[in-house]
């Protein structure tokens, strides 16, 4: 055992809508939470994660939230709420809930009287400001900044009402909160602690590091070809953000116990994640960082580049060391906003799918830091067959495809081919239980099609067979329980510059592991001495010779120094 109790756990995110539905109407709920459980506590996760489940307009699936207290009707209710939080919790598990505090819905009643009047008391709950200088205000041009949202078009919405915009990061829908108000803080403190005091363990922080922003919101960088300015520099890891965590840890979580706190931070660095994670300075348990899903994206975040294990291994090992002596470090692949990791790091093909999975499983989950496992990524899930623009419904994808189609003039196909690799949607189709209608998610009409594979890939055929990814994530998570050197042991990178093989030790006392992925189709053997007596742990593929890699085999060996 560790001191910090998380550094051993390993979490499995839920993503509501998608997971499971008790009342077919189409939409996942927390009932069909409830009917599935025993796959979870099967699995051995720890801790579960949900993404978002209170009133909400659903304009980005919930991370548009209307109500901070009360539960989406589409999912169920806070009775149900507290019989899911129990039952998580008579099977040894905990749970957190996504926490989405840098914006609210623009439906949230806090922002209906912020934009009622000039003179509203919670005018400055939100960012309002009046057109740029000399410009007739709601005219192209005329907003405060030249920032882009992240789900295109401009990051202001002008309001006619009062003659102000508001600004927007993500929809136009999802006003951002502003934290410069003393009330604001309070208000989300206190929600915070209602929900700790109802029994929940922590919270998953979403875009935590944005919430801090200079408030001089100065113009952002213009790079060619785009239509806006890049604002991140005034709002990531901003001037008050580490006074605004440390406020929130004294204010809520100072004298709780066992509880964790995972802060979304895209863009941090290693050496801002090292503040944010000291438990000296109490901010945050860990921070979730996006640097190696961005290692296959260009300057602009819609360009693909192909992905180079040797990039991919760079930016993993400078995280691993960074965060070696102080701070923590989430482990995921996948999440809700990112395609399925078999499609994107593996081999999806029906050869290598679950050779693959495995492997790319295995590499993760030997790092040190915390693991998450999203639904459907212990089933190997893959990307969806995606034909036009019409089977998506990501806010974000259609939003991307508006400006790059109807305003930049790309081609329609060019586009989809970014969005085919790239869409969130690929991973909120259904998870797949069993091979009836619907991969048994709903028995009415799912709000997004389930993937066509389900009959193979599911979760029934898959606990029946010892040798599917499921049971093999079961090991691997059990591993982590069960080792040591896995939690706690140092970090070493081999091979830095081999494009085909992942290979690196953990080393705790006399024990030591050797970690080695093959991310190729190709046979490789690994260049690496003093390992021959040692013992095989884990491999996803009948026993190798040597250090001889069949493709997409993994391999853990552990031996005595
Ligand atoms: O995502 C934060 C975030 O940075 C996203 O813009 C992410 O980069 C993008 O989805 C990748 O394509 C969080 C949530 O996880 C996401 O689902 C929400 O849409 C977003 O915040 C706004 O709440």
């Amino acid at each position: 055992m560790t001191d910090l109790w998380w550094k051993s756990a390993v979490v499995y995110q839920i993503y509501p809508r998608s997971f499971a539905d008790a009342d077919g109407d189409g939409m996942g709920d927390l009932r069909g939470i409830i009917e599935h459980l025993d796959h979870l506590a099967g699995l051995g996760v720890d801790v579960l994660w949900l993404s978002p489940i209170y009133p909400s307009p659903q304009d980005d699936n919930g991370y548009d939230i209307s109500d901070y207290q009360n539960i989406e009707p589409i999912f169920g209710t806070l009775e149900i709420f507290d019989e899911l939080l129990a039952g998580v919790h008579a099977r040894g598990m905990k749970l957190i809930m996504d926490l989405v505090v840098n914006h609210s819905s623009d439906e949230h009643p806090w922002f209906a009287d912020s934009r009622s009047s000039l003179s509203s008391d919670k005018r400055d709950w939100y960012w309002w400001r009046s057109a740029r200088e000399g410009m007739e205000p709601g005219t192209p041009g005329a907003e405060p900044t030249n920032w882009g949202s992240a789900f295109g078009g401009s990051a202001w919405e002008y309001d006619e009402k009062t003659g102000e915009y508001y600004l927007h990061l993500f929809s136009k829908k999802q006003p951002d909160l502003n934290w410069e108000n003393d009330e604001v803080r309070s208000a989300v403190y206190d929600m915070m602690n209602w929900w700790l005091d109802r029994g929940v363990d922590g919270f998953r922080m979403d875009v935590i590091n944005m919430i801090s922003k200079d408030v001089s919101l100065p113009d952002g960088r213009l790079t060619a070809g785009s239509s806006y300015g890049d604002g991140s520099p005034a709002y990531i890891n901003g001037p008050r953000i580490h006074e605004f965590l440390q406020e929130m840890h004294a204010k809520v979580f100072a004298g709780r116990d066992a509880m964790l706190t995972v802060g979304e931070m895209p863009g941090v660095t290693v050496d801002e994640a090292k503040l944010f994670t000291d438990p000296a300075r109490g901010e945050v348990d860990m921070v979730f960082q996006f640097d190696h899903v961005w290692a296959d994206r260009g300057d602009d975040p819609w360009q693909l580049v192909p992905l180079q294990l040797t990039k991919l291994k760079a930016i993993f090992n400078r995280w691993q060391a960074g965060l070696a002596e102080v701070g923590w470090n989430s482990l995921y692949w996948n999440n809700h906003d990112q395609p399925r990791a078999v499609s994107r790091y593996g081999d999806d093909s029906p050869q290598f799918r679950v050779a693959s999975a495995k492997m790319i499983g295995t590499v993760l989950h030997l790092h040190r830091g915390t693991p998450y496992v999203y639904q459907g990524e212990e089933l190997g899930m893959t990307n969806y067959p995606f034909r036009t623009i019409a089977d998506f419904r990501d806010i974000e994808a259609l939003g991307h495809y508006a400006q790059a189609v109807d305003r930049e003039g790309r081609t329609p196909e060019e586009v989809l081919t970014v969005l085919r690799a790239r869409g969130r949607d690929n991973a909120r189709t259904p998870m797949q239980w069993n091979s009836s209608a619907n991969a048994g998610f709903t028995t009415g009409t799912p709000w997004l099609a389930a993937n066509p594979n389900y009959p193979e890939i599911n979760a029934a055929a898959q606990h029946d067979d010892p040798d599917s990814v499921y049971h093999y994530y079961r090991r691997l998570i059990e591993l982590r329980h069960n080792e040591p050197a896995v939690v706690d042991g140092d970090f070493t990178m081999l091979l830095p510059n081999d494009e085909r093989l992942y290979a690196f030790t953990r080393r705790l006392g006399s024990t030591e592991l050797l970690v080695i992925g093959n991310f190729s189709g190709d046979s490789v053997t690994a260049d690496i001495d003093g390992w021959s007596d040692a013992e095989l742990v884990l491999t996803n593929l009948p026993a190798p010779s040597g250090l001889t890699l069949a493709p997409w085999q993994s391999v853990i060996y552990r031996r005595t120094v």
